[in-house]
């Protein structure tokens, strides 16, 4: 009885610890808030170098969404005032968000479903499961380690010699759950369907799937700070860590201010072009199949848009019509779920904002792959990168009716021929 009071003591010493060193938003608000120009822009991202009070949750050409703490809410309110910009309450305690994520039980826990998050470890589990209950179809790819040596690891599903290839990098961003949620149900339904048309997509395309690219990053989310976007390399000469992965491809990187050079900002394009780690690595495993690849999809959120090259300069590439037709097609099919999403779609320069060494402008411009896109997953600033989890699997039905109508978009217009002999 004695021993079990004095575990139980020190159960709880470990439960206390364990939560301390995490990061908590108590009364931390997200403000949407209309900018009419660029500069009230940009002194609204600059409040947000101060990442104990602030943080950028989204900055586009028509409205900026940003985070305070309760000690800086007078402060941003005086601001917003003095230049007469209305403010509007997005989500109102950033903390009770986070609690409610993570349901204390729920039928998911011994198994892997779509009705939680998971932390990396156990989304290793669900691959080496798919590894095991598919062997003839699915392979593992391993494409590197990260800056603190974690593994790298995707799945690629083949079912014959020949077909095109889709590649899908998901949780690039650390704190955007939703994207390797929905890149593991996406595993599970290519695998596990009998929908006629699902089968199709499955068997007559190559699948390169990697969950979770940042994987230190991700660990970090789960671990200790919720809202953490960047890599967790540090920076010579910088208090600050990590560079935004989503900048550090090297395609024209750190070109029309589509990046910062500041190490403390969330756009941080790294010291040189592929410096962390976990980019490098994926762009040397693209460039090795290359040839297999015929579209390429960057799992994103969140703002339901569908953003095609280029993110570096206004100017649209050559087949630009061709994308937007595709993208098209992804909307409208969404459109007809019963959940009334609404994917938007454009370059990334017109539709969002100027972004140089991202994912799909280096597929596009530096390895030919000219089905290229950057998605933006639910939703549109209600819950933000803390989507709850009864949406995970109504957003995956969104995504994979996308999908379908998308891959049969490209298929009608030419781009799913093999290039390689
Ligand atoms: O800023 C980004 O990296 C992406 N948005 S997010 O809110 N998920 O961070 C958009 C990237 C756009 N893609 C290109 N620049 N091509
Ligand atoms: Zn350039
Ligand atoms: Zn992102």
């Amino acid at each position: 009885m004695k021993a079990l009071i004095l575990i139980s003591a020190i159960l709880a010493i470990f439960v206390v610890i364990a939560s301390a060193s995490k990061i908590r938003y108590d009364n931390f608000k997200v403000f949407k808030i209309r900018t009419q120009n660029v500069e009230q822009r940009k002194m609204l991202e600059k409040l947000a170098t101060d990442s104990e009070n602030f943080n950028l949750w989204h900055s586009s050409n028509k409205e900026v969404h940003i985070m305070v703490s309760p000690q800086k809410l007078i402060h941003l309110q005086n601001y917003t005032r003095a230049y007469s910009l209305p403010l509007e309450v997005m989500v109102s305690n950033v903390q009770s968000l986070i609690d409610g994520e993570q349901p204390a039980k729920s039928t998911d826990d011994s198994t892997f479903g779509w009705t939680r998050y998971y932390p990396l470890s156990a989304i290793e589990v669900f691959l080496d499961e798919i590894l095991a209950k598919y062997p003839a179809v699915a392979s593992e790819i391993n494409i590197g380690t990260s800056y603190e040596g974690r593994k790298i690891r995707g799945i690629k599903i083949s079912y014959k010699e020949g077909n095109p290839g889709i590649f899908i990098e998901a949780n690039i961003h650390a704190r955007e759950w939703i994207t390797s949620a929905t890149a593991t149900w996406l595993i599970n339904e290519l695998l596990s369907s009998t929908d006629e048309d699902v089968r199709s997509l499955a068997e007559n395309h190559d699948w390169y799937i990697v969950p979770v690219l940042n994987v230190d990053g991700f660990a970090y989310t789960h671990e200790t700070n919720r809202m953490w976007r960047k890599t967790r390399q540090p920076v010579e000469g910088s208090a600050c860590i990590g560079a935004d992965p989503n900048r550090n491809y090297n395609s024209h990187w750190m070109e029309s201010n589509g990046a910062s050079s500041n190490p403390c900002d969330e756009t941080y394009g790294g010291p040189q072009p592929f410096s962390e780690p976990e980019v490098k690595a994926l762009a040397d495993y693209v460039t090795s199949i290359k040839e297999r690849l015929n579209i390429m999809l960057a799992f994103h959120s969140y703002s339901q848009v569908l953003l095609s090259p280029y993110g570096w300069t206004s100017e649209l590439p050559e087949n630009h019509s061709d994308l937007t037709e595709v993208a098209k097609a992804y909307s409208d099919a969404v459109k007809e779920l019963p959940y009334d999403t609404v994917y938007t779609y454009g370059s990334t320069a017109n539709e969002m904002y100027y972004a140089s060494g991202a994912t799909n402008d280096w597929a596009y411009s530096e390895q030919d792959i000219k089905l290229s896109y950057t998605i933006e997953f639910r939703d549109t600033g209600r819950f933000g990168f803390i989507l709850p989890p009864v949406q995970i699997i109504p957003h995956c039905e969104d995504t994979l009716a996308g999908l379908l109508a998308l891959v049969k978009k490209a298929d009608e217009l030419g781009y799913l021929q093999t290039k390689y002999v």
